[in-house]
Formats: C-alpha cells, structure tokens, sequence
C-alpha cells in the first residue's frame, strides 16, 4: 500500500528548491503537530466540557471561545519551538508576537486563524485553522510592518478543517495538495495533489440575510443566480464553505455590508491563504474592496488585523459575480 504522508510529501517538495536547509519543513511539521492536538481538542469538547464563551472577547471584539483560546495556545507552543519563526500574529491577539530578532535566526513569519467558524462548534459544524506563511525580513525592525507583505509574498498557505474527517490543505506555490488525517496511524495521508478547482460549478455560497445591505452589483448577481438555476450553500464557517468551493466547484462570497463595509473577513489569515489556494488550483480569488475590483493578494496590507470584501472560487463563477458588479 503506498502512503505518502505529510512530512515525507513535503521533504520530497524540499529538494526540489536547491539550497533548502530544512527550516520551512519544520514550520509545516509544527503547524501539523498543532493540526492533530486542536482536531483532538475539538473532537472531544463537549466531554471535556470545553465548549461555550471563554469569558473574554478578542480584538475585534468578538466573544472568545474556550476553544478559540485552547487552539490559539497549541499552535503559538508548537511554532514557539521551531527556531526558524521569528513572528507570528493570531486572529485572537492584538499584537504580533515576536520570538527572535535579527541574528538570532527567524526566516520565516507566520499568521493564522487558529479556530475558524468557532461560533458553529457547540453544533458540531466543521470550523478550521488557516495559515500563512511569510518571509522573514531583518532589516525591517517592526513586527508589523514585517508581516505586512502583499499575499502575493506567500511562501505557503493552508488549511486544516476539523470536519467528518479531519483535512489539510496545502499549497508552497507548486499547487494544491490534500492530505486526510489517519488516527490510526497519527498521520496525514496525502489523498489528492495537484487539485484544480472546477471552472464553473452552480452553487453560490453567500450570508443571504444581509443581501439588502450588499452593494447593487452583488444584488444583481444574486437575481442573476436565482434565474439561472443556481443552488446556495451556507454553513457559515470560511474553512467550510471555502473547501467545499474548492472541491465541487462554485463561487464562496462576503461582500461589503452595512455592518462591515470594507468586508468582514480579515485579509492577512482568512482572505490571503485562501486566495493562494484558490489561484494555484486554476481558480480566481478577487475583493471588490478595491474599485475596480482587484487581486486579494495584490492588496498591501497596512495592518494586522484589517478586512477585506472576498469573491473567490471556480474561475467562470468569480467572472460571472465581477460581470454583474461592473454594470
Ligand atoms: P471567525 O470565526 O474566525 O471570526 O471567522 C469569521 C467567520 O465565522 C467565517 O468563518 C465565516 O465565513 C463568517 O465569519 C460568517 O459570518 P456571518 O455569520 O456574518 O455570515
């Protein structure tokens, strides 16, 4: 039986760039590590009685999860301990964080949502952990300023979501690959690589209940939608709904709204990872944040923790919701 697991997928990945020192393959082993101990954490919340508000609320002032707190620790342990991060930056803390300066290494940064869609996990929806990783710049003293690099800087991004089974999706800029957790084994599988998002795919996936507030354009797609025949589908949890678009095909959306007018989700670990994935399997991944409508991964950050509007999905999808806002 041939299984490529995770580790092994990516050192085969690493001698592929000459001059690899190993480094980045111990960010993934890290983040991998952390992906186990959060699917654990996850699915035994509710007998561990680790489900419900953590008390506090997080910068954007959302109420905090226990989870959301529980995740956020294992993965700033397991990326503490690899000496190639320098900075990392979380959805649940207001600042970045850094682990080492200048001539005390620190290649690379990484930012992330630790528990995605937590408001669906005492329901038992899929919710998910989003990555970004980023160079390293020493020249640049300030934490923030050093993570505030386009998404087209990636070096890596990806996804685990805690669902019926737990997924990893990565992409380091050869493609997208997907690996499945084997708890029998303790290991990611690699399942499929090289996955391309279907071109076109009938099912939009949009917050319907704020259409009023939507832009005209998004108003107009959605009429568009219902005439021709499109299905929806809204769970409501990025990681979800984003892996099913990448999988069966579709556009995902959170357009401008009253209540977020530059958009909710926030670009630096939601919409930049999610953008990478979804333009290296051959799909689009716009905001119409920017007029005209651009590239997520063109817009230069100049904050952490700043939103952005998001249309991505199959390529003919993304051009049909673009068509409608540019009438
Ligand atoms: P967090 O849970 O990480 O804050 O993520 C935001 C999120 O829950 C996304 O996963 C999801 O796509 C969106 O917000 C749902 O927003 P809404 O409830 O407004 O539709």
């Amino acid at each position: 039986m041939n299984i490529t697991s995770l580790q092994s997928h990516i050192l085969k990945g690493e001698e592929l760039s000459p001059g690899s020192t190993g480094d980045f393959t111990w960010i993934l082993s890290a983040i991998s590590l952390a992906a186990k101990a959060i699917a654990a954490k996850v699915r035994m919340a509710r007998i561990e009685d680790v489900l419900g508000d953590h008390g506090g609320s997080n910068v954007h002032g959302e109420t905090q999860q226990k989870l959301d707190v529980i995740a956020n620790d294992i993965l700033m342990t397991c990326l503490g301990n690899r000496p190639s991060v320098a900075v990392v930056a979380s959805e649940e803390d207001d600042q970045p964080t850094i682990l080492r300066r200048d001539s005390e290494g620190g290649k690379y940064c990484v930012v992330f949502d630790p528990l995605d869609g937590s408001s669906n996990l005492d329901v038992s929806v899929g919710v998910g952990t989003i990555f970004s990783i980023l160079r390293n710049d020493p020249s640049i003293h300030g934490a923030v300023e050093t993570l505030c690099q386009t998404g087209r800087k990636q070096v890596a991004a990806g996804y685990v979501l805690y669902g019926s089974s737990t997924v990893f999706v990565l992409t380091t800029g050869r493609g997208v690959d997907m690996f499945v957790l084997d708890s029998t084994i303790g290991s990611f599988v690699l399942v499929k690589s090289q996955l391309q998002v279907p071109t076109t795919g009938k099912t939009y996936s949009v917050n319907e209940a704020y259409r009023d507030t939507f832009p005209d354009g998004f108003r107009r797609y959605l009429d568009w939608a219902h005439q021709n025949g499109y299905s929806s589908r809204y769970i409501g949890s990025m990681v979800a709904d984003v892996h099913r678009t990448l999988l069966k095909g579709g556009v995902f959306l959170y357009p401008p709204t009253k209540k977020n007018p530059e958009g909710k989700l926030r670009l630096m670990y939601e919409a930049n990872p999610m953008a990478m994935i979804m333009e290296q399997a051959g799909g689009k991944a716009l905001t119409a944040s920017t007029t005209p409508v651009s590239s997520i991964m063109d817009i230069k950050p100049t904050a952490i923790h700043q939103r952005t509007s998001v249309i991505l999905g199959s390529a003919d999808e993304v051009d049909a919701v673009t068509r409608h806002l540019k009438q």
